[in-house]
C-alpha cells in the first residue's frame, strides 16, 4: 500500500494530505494544516503577508515557507503512518509569487543543507532578494504597460501568453525588480515561482516550472509551453538563463533529498513537479471535462474550468492557463475574497455562525442594497484605489453589509466569467469559505446553478496528492444545494 503526499503552500497556510492507495481504493489517511502567522510569529506576517506601508506592495518570506515545509514534514513523519511507504510527493502553491536566488542557491547548496538545522535560516544565504513579491501585489502598472508595448501590444501578449499584462504576474514583477535594483538582479542566478522553489528545496536541485504555473507569468508561450523570447526580452536582460525550464506537470523533478531523509526519517520518495493552487484545484475538484466550473473561496476568490482549446478573454479580465492534464483552463481571479468577508464579519462583531445566520435571515437581492467590497486593490474589475462602494446601504446596516458583500462578490464572479462561455449548470465549491452553506446558497441563487461541496475541503492540496499518484480523478462530493432561485439579472 503506497502513500502519496500532497502539499499546498497557500497565502495564509500550509496543508498536507496523504493518500493511501490499495488496488482501486484511495483513502485520505492524513490531513493537517498550519497557519503561517500562528505557527511562525517570528516572521511577523499578517494573513501570510509581511506588513508594508504601501497598500500596493505585497511580499512574503521564502524562509518562512521553507520552515513551514519542515514543520509539515515533521508532522507527516510523526503521524503514525509507515512513512517508509511514501512513494511520491507533489505540491501546489499560491501562484505568481517569485523567489530570487543567488549563486549560493545552486544545486549543490540545495542538496547540502545541514539536517541538524531548520531550512529557513539556511536558505536565507541562498537568496539574492530576502522577500518574495506575491499575487496580492499591485505595484507594477508601469511595468505592465512596458511589457505589453515591448511585445507589440496587449492583444499580442494575451494571444501568446493567455493573459494581458497583470500587475501580480511574475514578468512585470521581475521587470520592476530589475529596474529598482539592477545590481541585485544581475547577481540573481535563478528566479523560481513559489511552486518550483519548494519543489527544488525538496529535491535538493533546481526543479522545473509546470505550464500551469508558467502561464501565470506573462512570459510563457501557451502554444509551445516554453518561454516566449519576445516577452523575456521585454522584461529584463539575460532572463532566460535565470529561469528554470518549463516541463509537464507530471515530470519527476528528482527524489527527496538526503536533508529530508536524515532530518525526518523519510524515504527517497519521488518529487513530482509542483504547480499553482488553481491548476491543482482543477484536479482536486475533478474538473477533467468541460461544462463544469469550480469556484474557490480562499484568500482570493477564483472561478475556473477546463478548456480543450485556449480561448482568450477579449474583455481582458480573465486568464488562460495550462492545465495539469495537458489541456487548458480558463480562470478569473478576485483579490477581495475571504479577507473582505472577514472585514464585514469583524466590523459588525460577528462570528462565522452569526454571519451565516444573518445571511440566511436577509432576502435575496438585499432589498436593492448593493456593496462593492474593494477593501484592497481589486484585480477584477481592475480597481487601483481601494475603497468600499455602497449604494442605498447605510454604513451601520450590518445585515445589509453581510448579504451585500456576498452577493456583490457572487455577482462579480458570474459577470466576469461569462467570457469562458461554458454555460454554468454545476459549480464545485472549494476553499476555506466553501464550508459555509449560507454563502453557497447565495452562489446557487446568483448563478441559477447547482452547487456541490467537496468531501475534502482543500482541493488544491488534494489535487497535489492526486498528481503525486499520477491520478487525475478524485471522488465526488456529498451535499447538493438546490438550483438557485435567481437574483435580478447580473
Ligand atoms: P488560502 O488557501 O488562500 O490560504 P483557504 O482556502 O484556506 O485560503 O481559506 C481561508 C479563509 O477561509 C479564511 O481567511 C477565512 O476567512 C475563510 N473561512 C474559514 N471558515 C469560514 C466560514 N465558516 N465561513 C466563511 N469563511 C470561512
Ligand atoms: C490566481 C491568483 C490567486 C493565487 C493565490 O491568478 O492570483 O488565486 O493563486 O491563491
Amino acid at each position: 500500500m503506497a502513500l502519496y503526499l500532497g502539499l499546498d503552500s497557500s497565502t495564509q497556510s500550509l496543508t498536507g494530505i496523504v493518500l493511501e492507495v490499495e488496488g482501486d481504493s484511495t483513502r485520505v489517511v492524513f490531513e493537517s494544516s498550519l497557519a503561517f502567522d500562528e505557527a511562525f510569529p517570528e516572521y511577523g506576517t499578517r494573513h501570510g503577508v509581511l506588513p508594508r506601508s504601501d497598500p500596493a506592495v505585497a511580499v512574503s518570506s521564502p524562509p518562512l515557507w521553507a520552515d513551514a515545509l519542515d514543520a509539515m514534514m515533521a508532522r507527516v513523519s510523526h503521524s503514525g503512518l509507515d512513512v517508509g511507504r511514501l512513494a511520491a510527493i507533489a505540491g501546489s502553491a499560491q501562484q505568481h509569487g517569485s523567489v530570487y536566488m543567488n549563486s549560493r542557491g545552486g544545486p549543490s547548496a540545495l542538496s547540502r543543507l545541514d539536517p541538524g538545522l531548520p531550512p529557513g535560516e539556511q536558505v536565507v544565504h541562498a537568496l539574492s532578494r530576502p522577500v518574495a513579491p506575491i499575487w496580492m501585489d499591485s505595484s507594477t502598472s508601469t511595468e505592465c504597460a512596458e511589457l505589453a508595448e515591448g511585445v507589440g501590444g496587449a492583444e499580442a501578449l494575451a494571444q501568446r501568453t493567455g493573459s494581458r499584462a497583470f500587475e501580480r504576474f511574475t514578468g512585470p514583477q521581475i521587470r520592476k525588480f530589475f529596474k529598482d535594483d539592477p545590481r541585485t538582479y544581475a547577481a540573481t542566478d535563478r528566479i523560481h515561482l513559489v511552486s518550483s522553489f519548494l519543489a527544488s528545496l525538496l529535491a535538493g536541485r533546481h526543479a522545473p516550472i509546470d505550464p500551469g504555473d508558467g502561464s501565470g507569468m506573462n512570459l510563457m508561450d501557451l502554444a509551445t509551453s516554453d518561454w516566449w523570447p519576445a516577452a523575456l526580452e521585454a522584461t529584463a536582460p539575460g532572463l532566460r538563463a535565470k529561469l528554470p525550464a518549463v516541463a509537464p506537470a507530471w515530470t519527476v523533478a528528482g527524489s527527496l533529498s538526503p536533508y529530508w531523509q536524515a532530518r525526518h526519517g523519510l524515504p527517497a520518495a519521488k518529487v513530482v513537479v509542483w504547480s499553482g493552487d488553481n491548476p491543482c484545484s482543477l484536479i482536486g475538484t475533478g474538473l477533467v471535462r468541460t461544462g463544469l466550473v469550480a469556484i474557490s473561496l480562499g484568500t482570493s476568490d477564483t472561478i475556473f474550468g477546463l478548456m480543450r482549446e485556449p480561448r482568450v478573454d477579449r474583455t481582458g479580465t480573465g486568464h488562460v492557463f495550462g492545465a495539469p492534464t495537458g489541456a487548458y483552463m480558463g480562470l478569473t481571479c478576485f483579490a477581495n475574497g475571504s479577507l473582505a468577508r472577514e472585514r464585514v464579519r469583524d466590523s459588525f462583531g460577528l462570528s462565522w455562525p452569526g454571519f451565516s445566520q444573518t445571511l440566511a435571515a436577509t432576502p435575496p437581492g438585499n432589498g436593492g442594497r448593493v456593496l462593492l467590497p474593494w477593501y484592497v486593490p481589486e484585480i477584477t474589475p481592475p480597481v487601483a484605489a481601494p475603497g468600499v462602494r455602497r449604494y442605498d446601504l447605510a454604513i451601520d446596516d450590518g445585515p445589509g453589509h453581510v448579504r451585500g458583500v456576498v452577493e456583490g462578490q457572487q455577482m462579480s464572479l458570474a459577470l466576469h466569467s461569462r467570457w469562458m462561455d461554458t454555460g454554468i449548470e454545476t459549480i464545485l465549491a472549494t476553499g476555506g469559505a466553501a464550508a459555509n452553506r449560507e454563502i453557497l446558497q447565495v452562489m446557487a441563487d446568483v448563478f441559477g446553478a447547482e452547487v456541490f461541496q467537496l468531501e475534502v475541503g482543500n482541493s488544491a492540496c488534494l489535487g497535489a496528492a492526486l498528481r503525486a499518484r499520477q491520478d487525475l480523478i478524485p471522488r465526488r462530493s456529498s451535499p447538493v444545494f438546490g438550483r438557485g432561485r435567481g437574483l435580478p439579472d447580473v
